[in-house]
């Protein structure tokens, strides 16, 4: 298959576009390292040494003979050139990763909330117009997360993707149907995945185009089997108080021994799911496109859920890492129950990597052994979900009956 990689030079799109490329596909990574210079802009970096595209594409070419093509490209705001793209390639698949998207990074400030409205919104809505413009018949997977469904249950699984309800007509006849689940964001980055989703029940709907949309949890490890095969492929690990995930932050806090920033009670739970099994669910999301005229594909892309302050006992306890609970800089609930529902891609041969499996390897292969490259001052979560939670900012005064 040929297949586009949007994104492919960040966490998730690296390993995955090595992993489809050894299965045979042709492969072209498109991306404009917005990424990396967002680290530049934070003055922050990966814990692992990630390499210089050329250097990558070099390195994969040395050791498998295979080719992976990149176009640098800014796909919210080049549309011309995308649509250029996919109508001289006419690729099979585009996968499409290439979003900002860290939660904390789009809280920053009101630059930061429209940088991030305006680059995600445009990427996808710019994908989904190229591909209808150009004719080609595209199936176009996107990772959007589990967070368009906040993170209630509503005292049942969280379904994937679509809400069966029922409503009773003016003349009484009940009426069942599905509906996308209510969207309930936390956070700008969030809401821009929330959008995202009706761009394509829209696109879907008026153009037949096949979408498949992967609601995933939060990422957690480095490696896959590919990006450890040289040292000069390995993925990128973030750690700093924006971009790094909760369960790989604590790795990286026990290894330099910096104590488990754990937020508030630490009473949030998530779903989460190991690197590796990303690229295996998007190997089978490209496998099994929806048919033209089906509704938009929605799968849970996760495989445990876990509570953030069992997560912190659990890294202490394997690690002797110390926890402190820090206030917490997001509006969010203090405690949630998370149940979820991932039988689609069990059902497709998903065999999920367990925490229990992988913990222990990455705290020693990954965050001990580069533990000497943290900068220990970028640790902090500094990104506060309102004005009044900003450092120093007048708390906002009582509400009296008499003034409401
Ligand atoms: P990342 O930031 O590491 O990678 C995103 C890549 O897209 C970067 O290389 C960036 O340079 C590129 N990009 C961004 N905007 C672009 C644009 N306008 N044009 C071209 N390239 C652009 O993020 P990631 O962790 O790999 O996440 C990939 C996708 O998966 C995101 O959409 C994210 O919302 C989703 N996701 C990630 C996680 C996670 O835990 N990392 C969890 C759930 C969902
Ligand atoms: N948290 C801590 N301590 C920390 C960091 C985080 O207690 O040091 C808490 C947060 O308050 C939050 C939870 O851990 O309650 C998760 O935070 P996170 O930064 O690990 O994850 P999140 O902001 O939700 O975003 C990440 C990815 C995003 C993806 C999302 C999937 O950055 O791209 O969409 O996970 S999900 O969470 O399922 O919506």
């Amino acid at each position: 298959m040929k297949i586009f990689v949007l994104g492919g030079d960040g966490f998730c799109g690296w390993p995955t576009s090595l992993h489809l490329s050894k299965l045979g596909h042709d492969v072209t990574i498109i991306d404009n390292l917005s990424r990396r210079n967002i680290d530049n802009e934070l003055e922050a970096g990966s814990l692992t040494p990630i390499r210089p595209m050329g250097t990558r594409l070099k390195t994969w070419q040395e050791g498998t003979g295979r080719t992976l093509r990149y176009e640098n490209l800014d796909i919210a705001s080049n549309y011309h050139r995308l649509l250029t793209l996919i109508g001289e390639q006419r690729p099979d698949a585009i996968i499409h990763f290439a979003e900002q998207r860290a939660a904390p990074y789009s809280m920053k400030s009101s630059w930061h909330k429209r940088y991030t409205v305006n680059n995600n919104l445009n990427a996808t809505h710019n994908t989904l117009a190229a591909i209808v413009e150009s004719g080609v018949d595209v199936h176009l997977v996107h990772l959007g997360t589990m967070g368009v469904y906040g993170y209630g249950t509503a005292g049942m699984k969280i379904p994937e993707g679509y809400l069966p309800i029922e409503v009773t007509t003016d003349d009484g006849e009940k009426i069942r149907q599905e509906i996308l689940y209510p969207a309930n964001p936390g956070s700008i980055y969030h809401m821009t995945k929330t959008q995202d989703q009706l761009f394509f029940a829209y696109y879907a709907k008026n153009d037949g185009l096949r979408i498949t949309d992967l609601h995933q949890g939060i990422v957690w490890g480095t490696n896959t089997v590919d990006t450890m095969a040289d040292e000069r492929l390995i993925n990128r690990f973030d750690y700093d108080g924006d971009y790094g995930t909760v369960l790989n932050r604590f790795l990286m806090q026990a290894a330099v021994g910096y104590p488990l920033t754990v937020h508030g009670t630490g009473g949030q739970t998530r779903a989460f799911i190991h690197i590796q099994d990303t690229v295996r669910c998007l190997q089978l999301a490209v496998e099994n496109p929806p048919e033209r005229g089906e509704r938009v594909k929605i799968l849970n892309q996760m495989t445990e859920t876990h509570r953030v302050r069992d997560l912190a006992q659990l890294v202490a306890d394997t690690t002797g890492a110390t926890i402190e609970h820090v206030p917490n800089p997001r509006k969010e609930d203090a405690e949630n129950e998370l149940h979820v529902k991932n039988d689609l891609f069990l059902d497709l041969g998903l065999e999920p990597t367990t925490l229990q499996q992988g913990l222990l390897d990455e705290v020693t292969n990954i965050a001990r052994h580069y533990a000497h490259r943290a900068n220990l001052d970028k640790i902090p979560c500094t990104s506060t979900w309102t004005r009044e939670q900003r450092p120093g900012a007048p708390q906002a005064a009582p509400r009296h009956k008499e003034t409401v």
